[in-house]
């Protein structure tokens, strides 16, 4: 639909393995639990895999044929900033999202971290935009 052309945006911005933690659910602290996750950043949403989907596998676009995402979220109206009050970590950005679902996101490499940060700023510019 041009007129709400990323509605329903799956294309693919940026994807890599970075260690993760989910923080709180709807609100609510949830006990961090790092760990690597594969991570999908499409034109509206965060999509968390456990692993790197297989590079065989059949695409459908970005995403592989066969491989569910443990986890995804709308990244409409989410907040972004350093997360570096919230952990001991270097290179730790923090993500909120409207219905209050939060995440680290982490990375040894500075670059990395700041790659996501620039990708998921402009996706989540873009949907304020709209
Ligand atoms: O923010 P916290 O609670 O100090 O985070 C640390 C703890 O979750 C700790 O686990 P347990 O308290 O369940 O043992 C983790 O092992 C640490 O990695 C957490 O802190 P960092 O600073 O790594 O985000």
């Amino acid at each position: 639909c041009p007129a709400e052309p990323h509605l329903d945006d799956p294309h693919e911005e940026k994807s890599g393995l970075i260690n993760m933690t989910k923080i709180a659910q709807g609100g609510r602290k949830l006990r961090k639990n790092w760990g690597p996750a594969w991570v999908v950043l499409t034109g509206n949403s965060l999509v968390f895999y456990r692993e790197r989907p297989p590079q065989s596998a059949p695409s459908q676009g970005w995403a592989p044929a066969g491989s569910r995402p443990e986890s995804s979220v709308d990244l409409r109206g989410a907040a972004l900033a350093s997360g570096r009050h919230l952990s001991s970590r270097r290179n730790v950005l923090h993500i909120r999202t409207v219905p209050g679902h939060e995440f680290l996101l982490q990375s040894d490499e500075e670059p990395e971290l700041r790659a996501w940060h620039r990708a998921l700023r402009a996706v989540i510019e873009r949907l304020d935009r709209e």
